[in-house]
């Protein structure tokens, strides 16, 4: 039997990707994003191991290790990617958690294949972890699992941390499996939400469904425990991105961006999933009616759109997709002109460090989504940003408003404010940028994803 951890991380997903090399061997790498960074260092210090799914159905893999991180492979067969992953996860409980953007399916083979997943995981925590480890569970995919992981092992400490939206008790109501999902995130001891509203959405339905009390933030769950429900606001790793942008092929590449695009007077910016949850319709109608109404030239801006590829067997996903690359079409139809035009747009994932640079050369960044539960890509601008050129639009339903109170803030669903704000973001003066900005970074890296890791961490072992 492997050595049992003491500390583990159990999430959808193992942290790394498999690529095949040209002579067909497999090899991992890590993933880029700020999750693994912040945790991979406690996990070297604590011995600890992560458990998920490797990425490729129905195919079963023994433990290994990666950049000093001990992986532990959950399998999932074909089956169960459509109905746990595409299914419940993403047809059911995403756009259910995301107020409704999109109409949730409700299906009941979605749901057991659910259940029968968030056993398995809970399966291989039990098995993993050492006596009194602490475990922390990611994510709306692993609802169940901390009560699962009680009953097999109560000697664990148990964090959960939810990194999409608590939704209103109306709207969570709706769910058939309403009440084993609260029961289920009852299981940890401590559960961590992104936005303090989350925290209340779910204090206040474990009253309203389950009649338990509560005093402050923590639930007495009536037999003798009690669950923390707190924010914990997630963040980005500052100081690499704000290292990486001051290196000059970086720097030189932001200049080539712009000259390549004409070098012109604004250059906005958009990066997401391709994703409905992220306002991309809207903030490309906003752009498209200020160049019809002549307030704004195409000669003078460029809106460049990354977008992506995101959960591409969702039907939701696709007919996205179409409706944006139509909308990309007309609007650009209308206001190119020959060798200029003025959406770019990218159905493409792009390395960190081109990223970086298209953060750099951007004048505006435009993040309206119509809800989410922090928006990183909007901390990571503000991170790239120590030239304090640069200012942000930030829709009002991310978590990220709560915190980036200097952002130019906007509800998306007003295509005349969202006008007139990307307006003043473009004309605002290079010293009014800059204060909103330096307010902005000073926030950003003190509470940068470390901070996060650690206080969600000490909370749960006090
Ligand atoms: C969920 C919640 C919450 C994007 N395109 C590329 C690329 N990205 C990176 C960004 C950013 C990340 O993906 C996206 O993170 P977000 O936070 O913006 O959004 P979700 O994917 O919806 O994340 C969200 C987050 O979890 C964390 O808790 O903030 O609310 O919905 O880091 O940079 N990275 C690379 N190439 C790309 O083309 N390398």
């Amino acid at each position: 039997m492997a050595a049992r951890s003491s500390f583990l991380i159990v999430a959808n997903r193992l942290p790394v990707d498999r690529s095949l090399q040209p002579d067909g061997t497999a090899s991992w790498r890590r993933s880029p994003g700020g999750l693994v960074t912040a945790i991979a260092p406690v996990m070297q210090r604590r011995h600890g191991a992560w458990l998920g799914w490797h990425g490729a159905p129905d195919e079963e893999l023994g433990p290994f290790e990666q950049d000093g991180m001990n992986l532990i492979p959950v399998p999932l067969s074909e089956q169960e990617v459509q109905l746990y992953y595409e299914g419940f996860s993403n047809a059911t409980l995403w756009p259910l958690y995301h107020d409704v953007v999109a109409p949730p399916v409700f299906e009941r083979h979605m749901w057991d294949a659910y259940r029968k997943v968030n056993e398995r995981f809970a399966d291989a925590a039990a098995e993993a972890a050492d006596e009194g480890a602490v475990v922390w569970v990611q994510d709306y995919q692993l609802q169940l699992v901390p009560a699962m992981l009680r009953k097999r092992r109560p000697d664990l400490r148990i964090g959960f941390f939810l990194h999409i939206p608590f939704p209103p008790v109306e709207l969570f109501w709706r769910l058939p499996w309403r009440t084993e999902l609260v029961e289920g995130l009852l299981g940890a001891d401590l559960v961590g939400f992104q936005r303090p509203g989350g925290a209340s959405n779910f204090i206040r339905l474990c009253r309203r469904l389950l009649g338990l009390s509560y005093k402050g933030n923590e639930v007495y769950t009536g037999d003798g425990r009690s669950v923390t429900a707190q924010a914990f606001p997630i963040s980005v790793d500052f100081s690499e991105l704000d290292n990486l942008v001051r290196e000059p092929h970086i720097v030189q590449r932001a200049k080539e961006i712009r000259s390549d695009l004409g070098d012109p007077e604004h250059v906005l910016l958009g990066v997401d999933r391709l994703d409905y949850t992220k306002g991309i319709g809207q903030r490309l109608e906003a752009f498209g009616e200020l160049l019809a109404e002549g307030r704004l030239n195409a000669s003078e801006a460029v809106f460049i759109q990354i977008a992506t590829p995101s959960r591409e067997r969702v039907e939701e996903y696709r007919r996205l997709r179409d409706d944006i690359e139509l909308q990309v079409g007309r609007i650009n139809g209308e206001h190119s002109m020959l060798g200029h035009q003025p959406i770019q747009y990218f159905h493409q994932s792009y390395d960190r460090e081109e990223l970086a640079a298209l953060y750099l050369a951007a004048d505006v960044m435009v993040v309206t989504p119509l809800r989410d539960g922090m928006n990183l890509v909007a901390k990571e601008y503000v991170a790239c940003h120590n030239d304090l050129r640069g200012a942000l639009v930030l829709s009002e339903f991310a978590g990220a408003a709560d915190e980036l109170r200097q952002s130019y803030l906007v509800n998306p669903y007003d295509v005349e404010g969202l006008k007139r704000t990307m307006l003043a973001a473009m004309r605002a003066t290079p010293h009014e940028v800059a204060r909103r900005m330096r307010t902005m970074r000073r926030r950003v890296s003190t509470y940068d994803v470390d901070r996060w890791a650690s206080e969600f961490l000490t909370a749960l072992e006090s």
